[in-house]
């Protein structure tokens, strides 16, 4: 790809095109057909939020524009975002992915999906698919070995690591894209064979301001809303959040309930004028990492017009008067100080969401990854208690997860979560499951603070990276995730991952593609089967439980019977489980058996289930058919109440009495002392981000996504048509600022932090205000088509982001830090 200067041409929607699209009934409808159409409309080179979209320059494209070679349709749902769109896969006579379309029955998505789904078959074709575990030679080189070598020299590296340097130098990082039996099964690995404190996931750097949010206010996890809920509110409050372009199904339901006779005002809260702000009846353009004092603020003003509701305060929560009392002072004068929004809005948004019988806020990592992030789902959860605003239709505070199933992660237990949402303080808990997987009592590690990633030149706090720095760790085995491209502070965490460094660990890497970034740092390579190749469920944000069936045989599929071939996830670790319990005793059951008995996904399900009884992701009512037949069901579902999950909290009962908790111990603040399961509402003052722009690093910059591309890309460049629209980084910057530093449209800008820099191409649009850059969080520079697209130039975002962590929920605050920029 050539990266000439000046390359990049733009055209930015003007507000007729974009009321135009909204509009038309085929956006975000992208069958086949109508997508080409609605690319003819938008002209061929367009900008959507802050991507290129090149709809119809690629040959490619139209070449596959036909379902006429499908033979079956098979059923499945969206391995992407976590919207959860039914859909099908459409197979050939070859026994070959061809197509997919969206499911027309399915009541998520109504037959539609957004662009990275209708091109998702794609990505199991790729040539570069892992097909043969491999380990480095004496030269560092490559090496095929069987599955068999492979899991016997992993279960020494493990059974070494363990009597060398302890059970927690064992760390497991993964992620929240693999099924939710997969979660299970290696949750039932980690804790109940190994025994391993030091087990983290993705959903660290994606979700854990809303499970730590959530569970120190309703005593657990869970998002109290549902998707119907966008067609019975009157108020949307989205902040933080851009769903057109990064959950496009929900934000057309968002449009379509917006143009009804019900005509629900949309507030959105975000620095950039995203695609969704510019849709908002009030956009408050804050200054990054100030969510708090505008959700203190918001509060306050409720408070003051008395648009709360005392009989629910009352009967339902606890602490509202040291809460008032903190807010007292965020007026509306007092938030615009700090927020840069007008007072005179802060007050209309507070009236909206006070005066709307039903307000449902939206909320995802523009909260998570900002300054203020537990606190702020914390007041934003507030919000809703003190106007009595949950657990009915249209009103809940409703977080939007990140990856298809992120969710099932937090309920399984794969990484620091315990199954079923199970707390790890409560010997009550930890007990019944030991029990269950009949492993000794005590062998659960006690909850220790090992999140992924912090800095303890920030903060004291352990981590993996820590661990990893100090060599601590004898092993780090990564499955289905790319810290190597997204976690922050890139070339800190490079230095400790490097062959070079003596302290590293033996690091394994459980991946669909070799090379990718972090096959860079392995000394150990598993290939596994992805989506479409393996059949399991997958739970979307509004704990609706989808089921994806396998539609082709998994890479490598003829080299099974010489021991090579890629595997699915769950085959893997019972590959695992089973080959370490024949090794060494101390790593099965109390019987001498593996932990994993059941052989297939489904038997696995029906084991979780029983995990999952009597708890509040309770999937007892839950069969393979019943879900395909019901197009999915959501949690809690039970045998006698199969189909009542569709809220949490409609009875205002809150998880909070000490049995029903998910986290901490019997004084922690939010456990009801007198068991009356009320919700816990807590009083927080906004304080300054660590970082901000000063002289020597004048800009704030900011980092999010694009609509074409899937975080560090290794799906979404092998699509040509996805690749082919954003091919490569950019910075949008202000008109005003570049023209301050003479630099013009694709001209290349040099930026640096305090931690690394990077140089990449401009784009100058108004979406950012002037003093703040955007750049998408995709990109990387280690791949070997990237190293040749970007003439071996440094192009990954997260060289330059920060690796200071939430201090509640040890999640990174990659939304903001401070930059400076010059023209290359
Ligand atoms: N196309 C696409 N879709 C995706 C993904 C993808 O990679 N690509 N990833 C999926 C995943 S895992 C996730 S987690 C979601 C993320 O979905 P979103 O959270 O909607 O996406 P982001 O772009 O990360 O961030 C949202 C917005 O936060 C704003 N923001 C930055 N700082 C602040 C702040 O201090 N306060 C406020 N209020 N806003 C701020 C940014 O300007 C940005 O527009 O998307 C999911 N969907
Ligand atoms: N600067 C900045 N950084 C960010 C963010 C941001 O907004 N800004 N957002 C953060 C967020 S919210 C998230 S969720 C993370 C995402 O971060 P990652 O999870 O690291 O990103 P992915 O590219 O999704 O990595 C998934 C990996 O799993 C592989 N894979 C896919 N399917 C399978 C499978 O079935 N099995 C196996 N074994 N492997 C598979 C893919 O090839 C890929 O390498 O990034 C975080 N980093
Ligand atoms: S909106 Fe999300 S779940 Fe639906 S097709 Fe797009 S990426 Fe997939
Ligand atoms: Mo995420």
């Amino acid at each position: 790809m050539a990266s000439n200067k000046n390359e990049i041409t733009v055209k930015v929607f003007s507000k007729q095109d974009i009321e135009d699209l909204k509009n038309d009934p085929n956006i975000a409808n992208h069958g086949r057909r109508s997508f080409l159409k609605w690319s003819a409309i938008v002209s061929s080179q367009a900008v959507i939020g802050g991507g290129i979209v090149n709809l119809l320059a690629s040959g490619k494209a139209q070449a596959n524009d036909t379902f006429d070679n499908v033979t079956e349709w098979v059923y499945s749902v969206c391995g992407y975002c976590s919207f959860g769109c039914g859909l099908n896969i459409g197979v050939n006579s070859t026994g070959e992915a061809v197509a997919v379309r969206g499911n027309s029955n399915h009541p998520t998505n109504k037959g539609r999906v957004c662009v990275k789904g209708l091109y998702e078959h794609k990505i199991l074709e790729a040539p570069d698919r892992g097909k043969w575990p491999l380990i480095r030679d004496t030269n560092g080189d490559w090496k095929k070995i069987t599955w068999d070598e492979a899991t016997t020299i992993l279960s020494q590296k493990i059974i070494d690591g363990v009597d060398a340097k302890g059970k927690d130098s064992i760390a497991t990082y993964n992620t929240g894209q693999w099924t939710l039996e997969e979660y299970y099964a290696f949750g039932k690995l980690g804790k109940g064979a190994i025994g391993t404190g030091t087990m983290d996931s993705n959903t660290r750097l994606c979700m854990a301001a809303a499970v730590v949010g959530y569970l120190t206010t309703f005593g657990s996890d869970g998002p109290p809303g549902c998707y119907d809920d966008v067609e019975n509110t009157d108020c949307f409050f989205v902040i933080g959040m851009n769903p057109a372009e990064m959950h496009p199904q929900l934000w057309r339901r968002i449009a379509l309930a917006r143009s009804g006779s019900r005509a629900p005002k949309l507030i959105v809260v975000d620095p950039r004028r995203t695609l969704t702000a510019r849709s908002a009846d009030l956009h408050l353009a804050l200054k990054p990492g100030t969510n708090l004092a505008l959700m203190n603020g918001l509060i306050q003003q409720i408070i003051a017009n008395n648009w709360t509701d005392s009989a629910y305060i009352n009967a339902h929560t606890r602490n509202y008067d040291a809460m008032a009392a903190t807010v007292a002072k965020y007026t509306p004068e007092y938030v615009s100080n700090i927020t840069g929004c007008p007072a005179a809005d802060i007050a209309l948004a507070a009236k909206w969401i006070g005066e709307s019988p039903e307000a449902l806020s939206l909320f995802i990592q523009g909260v998570y990854q900002s300054m203020g992030a537990t606190d702020t789902v914390r007041m934003i959860c507030a919000m809703h208690l003190i106007t009595g605003k949950i657990g009915r239709p249209g009103s809940a505070p409703f977080s939007i997860t990140g990856q298809a199933t992120a969710m099932s992660n937090r309920e399984a237990g794969a990484s620091s979560a315990l199954a079923g949402y199970r707390n790890p303080y409560n010997p009550a808990h930890t007990g019944w499951l030991e029990d269950f997987w009949n492993v000794d009592r005590g062998k659960i590690p006690p909850r220790k603070p090992t999140p992924i990633t912090s800095n303890k030149e920030y903060q004291d706090i352990n981590s993996h990276v820590e661990m990893m720095k100090n060599g601590e760790l004898s092993l780090f085995w990564i499955q289905c995730t790319n810290p190597a491209v997204t976690l922050p502070d890139l070339n800190k965490l490079y230095s400790y991952m490097d062959f070079d460094n003596p302290n590293r660990p033996y690091i394994v890497v459980q991946d669909i593609y070799e090379p990718m970034e972090c096959t860079h740092f392995a000394d150990m390579f598993l290939p596994a089967a992805m989506w479409g190749e393996k059949t399991g469920t997958y739970t979307c944000s509004e704990r609706k439980v989808n089921l994806g069936r396998q539609a082709v045989q998994p890479a490598g599929y003829d080299l099974r019977a010489d021991g090579y071939g890629a595997y699915a996830d769950l085959e893997i670790t019972k590959m695992m489980a089973d080959k370490i319990a024949s090794m060494d005793s101390r790593f099965a059951d109390k019987d001498g058996n593996s932990v994993i008995g059941f052989n297939s996904y489904e038997e696995a399900f029906e084991e979780w289930k029983q995990v999952s009884t009597g708890t509040i992701c309770d999937m007892s009512g839950m069969t393979y058919d019943r879900i395909e037949a019901n197009e999915g069901i959501q949690w809690p579902s039970t045998p006698s109440d199969i189909y009542g999950g569709t809220r949490l909290y409609s009875d205002g009962r809150f998880n909070t009495n000490w049995d029903d908790t998910q986290g901490g111990t019997s004084d922690a603040l939010w456990v009801d002392p007198d068991n009356l399961s009320r919700a816990y509402l807590w009083a927080k003052d906004y304080i300054e981000a660590p970082e901000v722009p000063d002289v020597n690093y004048p800009f704030w910059l900011i980092t999010g996504r694009v609509i074409e591309h899937f975080h560090s890309r290794t799906k979404t460049k092998r699509v040509p048509q996805l690749h082919e629209m954003v091919p490569e980084n950019y910075v949008e910057m202000h008109p005003a600022d570049a023209a301050a530093m003479n630099i013009s449209q694709g001209d290349l800008v040099r930026l640096t932090t305090r931690r690394g820099e990077i140089v990449i191409k401009a784009l100058v649009v108004s979406t950012v205000r002037q003093g703040q850059v955007f750049v998408p969080m995709h990109f990387a520079d280690l791949d070997p088509q990237d190293v040749a697209q970007n003439g071996g130039r440094l192009t990954a975002t997260n060289r330059l982001t920060m690796n200071w962590v939430d201090p509640d929920c040890k999640q990174p605050i990659y939304k903001h830090c401070a930059v400076k920029l010059a023209k290359a």
